[in-house]
């Protein structure tokens, strides 16, 4: 029986010692009720008296064993696992940081800003105002001719008989003379839409910056000055400005503005297309009716207004022949700017 006990140990220490899991099974398949040291206590009965204590000594010897093999396995058990998890937890606080992908401002916006940025240097002030217009604000008050070809509704997008997409921001400088009174300085920057099929110089939405002035005396003398200054802060001091007569119909005299090339110098280039200048601006002395529109008197007041395409600013700022790349979103081409 001393024997059968032995085996009994060695058995189950040999067991708890390559157990790598629960201890609780081998616990049972020993010590519990219908365990294997358990069976053999249940023998002692037939022993005889002096057998017993020693046998009961033995038993109670092995007992001991397999229990403090147990608990000695149990946390080692513990102790491995937490060992485990942590090295598969590890959280490494010296790895270095994923940098976010930063974006950056789109070559229109940045043409516009700094356009803005000049004119606000020089006392203008920002003007907005919505984009869904009364045809009265984008036509009427700026003495378009009924018949004027830009009413039609093949370029206009109408959004009913008298609303419409604004054609131009001249609009809000009609709104800024009926809310305020002279001197009026102002622009005007802001999307405007035209009816027009896509194409490398015209897209249906586009961006504006236009100007105004109105002050008692103002003279194109006034327009000349601060638009060869705004040339020459926006392409560079060596800009020289180029006023050529022209016709709108809400400006009276009418002239386009050209800037010498600022690659060229004048010369001819390819940007300039061998001119050596570039056509970027319209402008005006504003007409009576359009004062009048505007609830100003023209025999009191003068005024000089200005319009420009921001995107064909940014084109030949960045050097891109084509319209349409600015609208694709491709990050590979906005990346370049
Ligand atoms: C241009 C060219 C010339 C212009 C006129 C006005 C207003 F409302 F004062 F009459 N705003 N903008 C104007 C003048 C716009 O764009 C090419």
């Amino acid at each position: 029986m001393k024997q059968q006990l032995e085996q009994i140990r060695s058995a189950a220490i040999a067991e708890i010692q390559a157990a790598d899991t629960s201890l609780e099974e081998i616990r049972i398949k020993y010590l519990g009720k219908k365990g294997e040291l358990t069976a053999i206590l249940r023998g002692m009965g037939s022993l005889s008296a002096e057998e017993r204590p020693v046998i009961g000594a033995v038993a109670n010897e092995v007992r001991n064993c397999i229990e403090s093999a147990l608990e000695k396995r149990g946390a080692e058990l513990k102790k491995i696992a937490l060992a485990n998890s942590l090295a598969a937890e590890k959280l490494d606080v010296t790895y270095d940081a994923i940098a976010p992908k930063a974006g950056h401002i789109h070559p229109i916006t940045r043409a516009m800003e700094r356009m803005t940025e000049i004119f606000i240097d020089m006392g203008f002030s920002v003007a907005e105002g919505p984009e869904v217009e009364t045809v009265y604000n984008n036509f009427d008050a700026l003495n378009a001719p009924a018949d004027h070809p830009s009413r039609d509704f093949q370029d206009t997008f109408y959004i009913t008989e008298n609303t419409l997409l604004r054609t131009q921001t001249s609009p809000v400088q009609i709104r800024a003379m009926r809310n305020a009174t002279p001197p009026i300085r102002i622009i005007s920057p802001g999307r405007v839409y035209r009816s027009d099929v896509a194409d490398a110089s015209h897209s249906p939405m586009f961006h504006q910056l236009e100007g105004l002035v109105v002050d008692k005396g103002i003279t194109m003398g006034d327009l000349k000055g601060i638009l060869s200054q705004f040339a020459k802060t926006m392409f560079g001091p060596e800009t020289k400005t180029r006023f050529r007569p022209h016709n709108f119909p809400f400006t009276e005299p009418s002239a386009e503005v050209d800037v010498s090339c600022f690659v060229c110098g004048g010369k001819g280039c390819r940007l300039c297309k061998g001119e050596g200048w570039m056509e970027i601006l319209g402008s005006g002395m504003v007409h009576p009716e359009v004062l009048r529109a505007g609830g100003i008197d023209p025999d009191v007041y003068t005024g000089f207004a200005f319009g420009m395409g921001v995107e064909r600013v940014a084109m030949v700022m960045s050097g891109i022949d084509d319209l349409r790349l600015m609208y694709e979103n491709d990050a590979r081409f906005l990346k370049q700017f």
